[in-house]
């Protein structure tokens, strides 16, 4: 298991390099142009920029998060080709500074949803908040104003430049049924993973946060049998699953272990992280530690360990704790804290074996 942080860029982001090397066993970044609007080329100067920055900290660029897909693509329209030319160009560019993993998305509009970004628990910490009765009652445009008025960072799927648009894409995904999503899903990959195959590059889906259709918008990354059917869409181990324990645990009958289980061989990265659902469907984000969701990280751990697994791992969102000021969900205190969990977890599976008087784990 590679472990490696998530990384918004100098001017949006509170973690530096040096902080994210004193955790134990990060060894890179999960990294973007965050100022790249999707459907765009990335420029090769950008991504050289970043790549020197990280490597002169000691740090890798192998894992990329996100290629963000034009929603012409996931609309099917005409002009998609355009922007897979894009797509190709792209990853053809990410290949050649060093780039192995790409994670994406393929949710109409939004990517992750919450409702409240700081609800605090009893011991004074915040975390990201799910209310679905909320989400069900609300007005997208009123809660899209929401986020971005309690936040002082750009959230990555809910950019002011994208969601300008908002009522016009709307109004083009009116008719697109999950089918057409199906459709729309397999013509993309179709093209891009032969191309990302002849680059050495995996591709790989990050599930639906949350896993249900929102505001009327398709959404199919939802649970195992969707998985299944995503990946065989275009069978190839170049099509792979980013494994997320906290967007597939928000429906509890997600069989996380399952799908690992099922997909070990094409899991080229996890985010691993907790959450509590309760009876009514809300959930809230939580520590790490198995015991303080309602998601079994132990076990999650375990059957990676058990697949031999050697992907990216990344820890997910956090919760801010000690009064920390930092993104919604990505300070440096909670996530160190569970990586440590997760290493510690790792290593009480691993075996200690002595080789010529030294201890080894394998
Ligand atoms: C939220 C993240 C997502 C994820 C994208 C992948 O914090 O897990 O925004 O990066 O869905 O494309």
């Amino acid at each position: 298991m590679k472990m490696v942080f998530r990384w918004f860029g100098e001017n949006n982001d509170t973690v530096t390099f040096q902080q994210m090397k004193h955790i134990p066993g990060v060894e890179g970044i999960a990294w973007a142009l965050h100022d790249e609007l999707p459907g765009a080329e990335w420029p090769m100067e950008k991504i050289l920029e970043i790549k020197e920055q990280a490597e002169q900290a000691g740090l890798h660029i192998h894992v990329v998060e996100s290629v963000n897909i034009h929603e012409d693509i996931k609309l099917g329209l005409p002009s998609r080709d355009k922007y897979i030319e894009n797509y190709k160009r792209t990853i053809a560019k990410l290949a050649q500074a060093g780039v192995k993993v790409i994670c994406y998305n393929f949710m109409p509009i939004f990517d992750w949803l919450r409702t409240d970004l700081y609800k605090e628990a009893s011991d004074g910490s915040t975390a990201l908040f799910y209310e679905k009765s909320k989400v069900n009652g609300l007005d997208p445009f009123e809660l899209v104003k929401q986020i971005n008025q309690n936040s002082d960072f750009t959230m990555p799927g809910w950019e002011p430049e994208r969601l300008q648009h908002l009522t016009a894409l709307f109004e083009a995904y009116k008719d697109v049924t999950v089918e057409d999503l199906w459709d729309n899903a397999k013509y993309f990959l179709d093209e891009i993973i032969p191309f990302a195959a002849e680059h050495d590059v995996q591709m790989a889906i990050h599930p639906d946060d949350p896993p249900w259709p929102i505001f009327g918008l398709p959404r199919i990354i939802t649970s195992q049998d969707h998985i299944r059917k995503y990946l065989q869409l275009h069978d190839s181990p170049y099509n792979g699953l980013t494994l997320c324990s906290g967007s597939l645990g928000a429906n509890p009958d997600n069989d996380i272990i399952g799908m690992i289980h099922e997909f070990a061989d094409r899991i080229p990265f996890t985010h691993i992280r907790n959450v509590r659902v309760f009876d009514n469907g809300d959930f809230i984000e939580t520590s790490h530690r198995t015991q303080d969701g309602t998601v079994d990280i132990k076990g999650i751990v375990q059957a990676f360990h058990e697949n031999d697994f050697e992907g990216y791992c990344r820890p997910d969102h956090g919760r801010h704790i000690w009064d920390e000021q930092c993104r919604p969900g990505y300070g440096l205190y909670d996530r160190a804290l569970g990586i440590m969990y997760l290493w510690g977890l790792w290593d009480a599976y691993r075996q200690v074996t002595t080789i010529e008087g030294k201890k080894v784990q394998q």
